[in-house]
């Protein structure tokens, strides 16, 4: 990715070796991604700054996260962590993230929590939310992150005010 480039909307899975790799990139954002079911990392860091806020990482071969080298600059927000290790080689910034069965990083700020996001049909490519998801209006309270909806925001690739309702 290059600098200050934005990758939104998409879902990558069972693809590739990295879902995305952002290398000396400075301010790259990532939104609304669903990564999932990738051979290594969903997303690959190296001297990166960056900002992840609502993306979906399924089981990946390796980790959601990793870093190849010092210096990263990384913010996690709003994001679903399931399975397959969380960020590895790397210290992010976290808030208000869901983690279930990661072996890594499991958050360490403020609402972070545990727990399965439980998806309509992960093995069917469906990560969207069943009702009574710990997921479900537990991303950032601030009224910005909003869903559509005009709720709270639901941590994942489907919650924030970017994508219609
Ligand atoms: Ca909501």
């Amino acid at each position: 990715m290059a600098d200050g480039a934005t990758l939104q909307g998409f879902t990558i899975i069972n693809s590739g070796y990295y879902g995305a790799y952002c290398q000396m990139t400075k301010n790259a954002v990532m939104k609304n991604c669903v990564m999932a079911g990738i051979p290594h990392t969903g997303f690959r860091y190296y001297t990166c700054s960056a900002t992840l806020i609502n993306n979906t990482f399924g089981k990946n071969g390796y980790a959601a996260l990793t870093s190849g080298h010092e210096g990263n600059t990384v913010t996690i927000m709003n994001n679903i962590f399931a399975s397959g290790g969380s960020a590895y080689e790397l210290s992010p910034v976290s808030s208000y993230n869901l983690f279930f069965n990661s072996s890594y990083f499991v958050g360490n700020g403020i609402g972070d929590k545990q727990g399965d996001p439980l998806f309509v049909d992960a093995a069917a490519g469906d990560y969207k939310l069943k009702p009574g998801s710990p997921a479900i209006d537990a991303g950032n309270p601030d009224p910005a992150f909003n869903d559509s909806d005009g709720s709270r925001n639901d941590m994942g690739a489907f919650g924030g005010p970017a994508l219609a309702p």
